[in-house]
């Protein structure tokens, strides 16, 4: 079997590099570990820069996204019993879009399948061979076959636990990263959100999140200790301890219902570099991880793609491998202001258990001067509806 581009998983970064590359006339195989309800199934990201929305529009799966994701022109911090809205679209004139990650999945899944396009699910033991040089090679099992894949370049979009970069010597790579002390203990039940806007709770008792999919279903969270475990946690557990964390008219207006997920995710900032081995390039969580705290993963993952997608359309189209060579140096660029972003409003956000009371004084000045103050929250804002793309 031959293609010209071997995508490494069907999350998003994968499933959208290849409908960017489709639509360049570019023929890829998607290989992918799970199960394609598996990876529906999991409950991750639910807000999306406008650059994200125009890259999915260009791509032609903007559609659904236009009918049912939410904009959002603000979002709303809380913090010693009140509430302060942080008015994205006056600040910024950008807005964001409340959309599940499931969703642009599954519309990405659905354009693949209409396509007639190459996906492979439940490939195990995926391998990668000869990335260094001009003809790679994957190989995996499949009902107790092996199979082998030749292509031109491999494009690991397999996540944090992929195969992608642990194929690459260690040697040829630096590893940057830092792990929190805490978890989010996520719930998503099928009850109207809380307020029409998310909020973010700064609170002794730690941070908690009101977020949503859609007007009837909702996504919360709450900071938990990293030895938590999700079978202590009942529904009803879950919501009074949310209540006690949240300013009195959102305790109040609070509707609970049986959760339909809920599930632990450890806080993690991390980057590989580079990002590009020789035929090898490595996009999304493959090369670096955000704590949720800025809703940023999946967006990070979508400007990587991008990027990706316009340097290998480059390479087909003119021959020329300018774009490749920049891709891992442009990449970072973005991946680093907002790794910076994430662990600012993670550190800003939550309790940490070795914080002393000057380090609490701090972050409650930093909440204090960040909504008393224009600049300070544009310079939020205009980081949570994502910094503009370089070109
Ligand atoms: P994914 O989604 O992990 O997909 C990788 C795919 O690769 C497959 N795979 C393999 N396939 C073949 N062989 C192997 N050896 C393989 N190993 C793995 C996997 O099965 C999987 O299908 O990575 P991708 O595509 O880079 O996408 C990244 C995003 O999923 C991630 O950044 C976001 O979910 C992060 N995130 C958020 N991002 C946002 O932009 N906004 C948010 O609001 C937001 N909220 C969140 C989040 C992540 C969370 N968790 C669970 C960490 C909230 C949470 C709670
Ligand atoms: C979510 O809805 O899952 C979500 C929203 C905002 C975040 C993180 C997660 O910052």
């Amino acid at each position: 079997m031959r293609t010209q581009v071997a995508i490494i998983g069907a999350g998003p970064a994968g499933l959208l590099l290849g409908q960017l590359l489709a639509l360049g006339g570019i023929d890829t195989v998607i290989l992918e570990r799970h199960s394609r309800s598996h990876v529906l199934g999991r409950i991750r990201a639910g807000v999306l820069e406008q650059g994200t929305v125009d890259v999915l529009q260009e791509a032609g799966v903007g559609e659904r996204l236009k009918a049912k994701g939410l904009p959002h022109e603000g979002f709303e911090l809380a913090f010693d019993g009140q509430r302060h809205r942080i008015d994205l679209a006056g600040l910024t004139g950008r807005q964001v879009t409340v959309y599940g990650q499931t969703e642009v999945t599954r519309d990405l899944m659905d354009a693949r399948a209409a396509a007639g396009l190459t996906s492979i699910y439940q490939a195990s033991e995926v391998s990668l061979h000869d990335f260094d040089g001009t003809a790679p090679r994957v190989r995996w099992r499949m009902k107790g076959r092996v199979h082998e894949l030749r292509c031109d370049y491999i494009a690991g979009c397999d996540g944090f636990h992929g195969v992608s970069r642990a194929s690459v010597p260690a040697s040829a790579l630096r590893l940057f990263e830092r792990v929190y002390p805490f978890g989010w203990l996520g719930v998503l039940c099928d009850t109207p959100p809380v307020a029409e806007e998310l909020i973010y709770a700064n609170h002794p008792r730690g941070f908690a999140l009101c977020s949503m999919r859609s007007r009837t279903r909702s996504r919360y969270y709450l900071q938990c200790d990293l030895t938590e475990r999700v079978e202590d946690w009942s529904d009803e557990r879950f919501f009074e301890e949310l209540r006690r964390r949240l300013d009195a008219p959102a305790a109040e207006r609070l509707i609970t219902g049986p959760s339909i997920e809920k599930s632990i995710a450890p806080l993690r900032s991390f980057v590989a570099e580079p990002m590009r081995f020789g035929r090898l390039c490595l996009a999304g969580d493959a090369a670096h991880i955000v704590p949720p705290t800025g809703a940023k993963g999946l967006n990070l993952a979508v400007a990587d793609v991008r990027t990706l997608a316009r340097a290998l359309l480059a390479r087909y189209r003119a021959g020329s491998e300018t774009e490749l060579d920049d891709y891992s140096a442009k990449c970072l660029r973005r991946v680093w202001k907002t790794v910076r972003f994430s662990w600012w409003m993670t550190t800003l956000m939550h309790r940490f258990p070795e914080s002393s009371e000057f380090g609490q004084r701090i972050q409650e000045a930093e909440l204090g001067y960040l909504v008393g103050s224009r600049a300070a929250s544009t310079a939020l804002a205009e980081n949570y509806v994502g910094l503009p793309f370089e070109d």
